[in-house]
C-alpha cells in the first residue's frame, strides 16, 4: 500500500514554510522536483568523504568517486531497463541531449531536402535544436497537429511519415496537456519508412515505468532535475550503433584516446561524448534519485499519480470558469494546465503563493502550444509522488479565493 504521508518524510523540504505560518503546498514538480533526504545526503557523502576527479588519480580518494559515478551509471541504465551502461552517457539536462544529437547525428545525417517529423505539443528543447539544424542544411521540419482535446491527430500520419523523414523527435508526456502520446505506436510507424527515432521522456521517466528495450527508440533523453535528483545532470540514451557511428559532440579531456599536435582518436562509449571533468557528484545524486524511485516502485509512483490527477481533476470541475486543457484523465500524466476566466494566469499564481501553493504560470516553454489555442499563458498546477488530496483541496481554496479577488 503506497503512503504517501510517509513519502512526504522522505523530503526535508516539505517541512518548510512557504511564508511564516504558512505551510508549503508544492505543486511545480513538472518544473522541478522536490529531494529526498536519501538525495542531498549522498551528494553529502561524496563531498565530504571521497571528493575527487573521476578517471584520473590512482589514489583511493579518486577510485572511490570512480566506483560511485560508474556505480550510479550502471543503476541508471538498470532504471530504464538499457541493455548496456555505455550506452547512457551523461550531459547536462534533456536540452543539452537534444542538442547533442542534432549537431552529432544530425549534421552528419541530415541535408538539404530531407524532413525531420515533429509535434505540435513540444517542448522548446525539442524544437529549437532541429530548427537550427534545418537551417544549417535546408531540410524541412514537419509536424503532427493536436486535437483540440490535446491528443495528437495521427489520421495523416502515413503521409508526414515518408522516404524524406529522417527522424521523428515526439515527446512521450506533454508537459501542457499532460497527454502520454502512444510512443511505441509512433516508434514502429517511423521505423517503416526508416526514420530515427527520438523520444523526449522528461516528463516520463520521472513519472512511469520506461524500458527502453521495450519502447526501442534509437535516442531518449531525460533531465535528473524531475525525477528527485539534482540539477545539472541528465541523459542520453541511444542505440550502440548509432552512438559508436556518431562523432564528438564536444572535445577536450576525458572523451580521446590518443592525442597528438595533429590529431586525435576518440574514447569508447559512453565518455566519447562525456568531454572534461563530468558532474560527478550530480551522477551520484541521479544515482541515488534512482534508488529511491526504485524502492518506491515506478508502478506505485504510476498509480499514485494517476490517483491524484483524478481527484484533481474532478475537484477542479467544480471551479467556476476554470477550464483544464488537455485529455482525459486516463490518457493523461501528473499535470493540470488551466485558464480562469477573468483571471490572468501570473495573477492566480501570485494569489496562489500568499496560500502558499506553488504553481507555474507562462507558456511553458511551449509557446507554439498555447499560439494554436490562441492563449499566451496558462497557470499550470503539477503532480507528483508526494502530492496527497487535501493538498489539491488547497489549491481549490486558493482558487476560489482568486474568483473573490477578481470579484468573478
Ligand atoms: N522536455 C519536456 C517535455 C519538458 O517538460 C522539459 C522541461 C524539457 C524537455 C527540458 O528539460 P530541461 O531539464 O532540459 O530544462 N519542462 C519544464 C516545464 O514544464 N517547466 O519548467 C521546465
Amino acid at each position: 500500500m503506497y503512503d504517501v504521508n510517509k513519502v512526504r518524510t522522505d523530503f526535508p523540504i516539505l517541512s518548510v514554510e512557504a511564508h511564516p505560518g504558512v505551510p508549503l503546498v508544492y505543486l511545480d514538480s513538472a518544473a522541478s522536483s522536490q529531494k529526498p533526504a536519501a538525495v542531498i545526503d549522498a551528494m553529502n557523502a561524496y563531498y565530504r568523504g571521497y571528493n575527487a576527479n573521476v578517471h584520473r588519480g590512482i589514489h583511493r580518494l579518486s577510485e572511490d568517486a570512480t566506483n560511485a559515478y560508474e556505480g550510479a551509471r550502471q543503476r541508471i541504465s538498470k532504471f530504464i531497463n538499457s541493455p548496456d551502461p555505455c550506452q547512457v552517457i551523461f550531459v547536462r539536462n534533456a536540452t543539452e541531449a537534444f542538442n547533442l544529437v542534432a549537431y552529432s547525428w544530425g549534421r552528419t545525417n541530415i541535408s538539404a531536402g530531407d524532413e525531420i517529423l515533429l509535434t505540435e505539443m513540444e517542448h522548446h528543447a525539442n524544437l529549437v535544436p532541429w530548427q537550427l539544424l534545418a537551417e544549417e542544411t535546408g531540410a524541412t521540419l514537419r509536424f503532427v497537429p493536436f486535437l483540440e482535446d490535446g491528443t495528437l491527430d495521427l489520421s495523416d500520419l502515413s503521409n508526414l511519415l515518408n522516404e524524406r523523414t529522417k527522424l521523428f523527435s515526439f515527446t512521450a508526456v506533454s508537459n501542457v496537456f499532460g497527454t502520454i502520446n502512444p510512443a511505441k505506436q509512433l516508434i514502429e510507424a517511423a521505423r517503416e519508412v526508416g526514420a530515427v527515432t527520438m523520444v523526449d521522456a522528461a516528463q516520463a521517466v520521472p513519472h512511469m515505468p520506461v524500458d527502453v528495450q521495450e519502447l526501442d527508440p534509437d535516442f531518449l533523453a531525460f533531465s535528473s532535475h524531475k525525477m528527485c535528483g539534482p540539477t545539472g545532470i541528465g541523459v542520453l540514451y541511444g542505440g550502440r550503433d548509432l552512438l559508436e557511428e556518431m562523432p564528438p559532440f564536444m572535445g577536450g579531456g576525458d572523451m580521446i584516446r590518443r592525442v597528438t599536435l595533429e590529431g586525435s582518436t576518440w574514447n569508447d562509449l559512453p565518455w566519447k561524448f562525456e568531454a572534461g571533468t563530468p558532474s560527478i557528484a550530480e551522477v551520484i545524486g541521479l544515482g541515488a534519485a534512482v534508488d529511491y524511485l526504485s524502492q518506491l516502485g515506478m508502478d506505485q509512483v504510476l498509480e499514485h499519480e494517476q490517483f491524484i490527477t483524478n481527484y484533481a481533476l474532478e475537484a477542479l470541475s467544480e471551479v467556476k470558469g476554470l477550464k483544464v486543457i488537455g485529455p482525459a484523465p486516463s490518457q493523461k500524466g501528473g499535470v493540470a494546465a488551466f485558464t480562469l476566466e477573468g483571471a490572468h494566469p501570473h495573477d492566480i499564481a501570485e494569489l496562489l503563493d500568499e496560500s502558499g501553493i506553488a504553481v507555474r504560470a507562462g507558456h511553458h516553454c511551449a509557446m507554439p502550444l498555447h499560439h494554436k489555442l490562441g492563449l499566451t499563458a496558462t497557470a499550470r498546477a503539477s503532480f507528483y509522488i508526494h502530492t496527497t488530496t487535501e493538498e489539491v483541496d488547497k489549491l481549490v481554496q486558493g482558487l476560489n479565493r482568486v474568483r473573490q479577488v477578481f470579484r468573478l
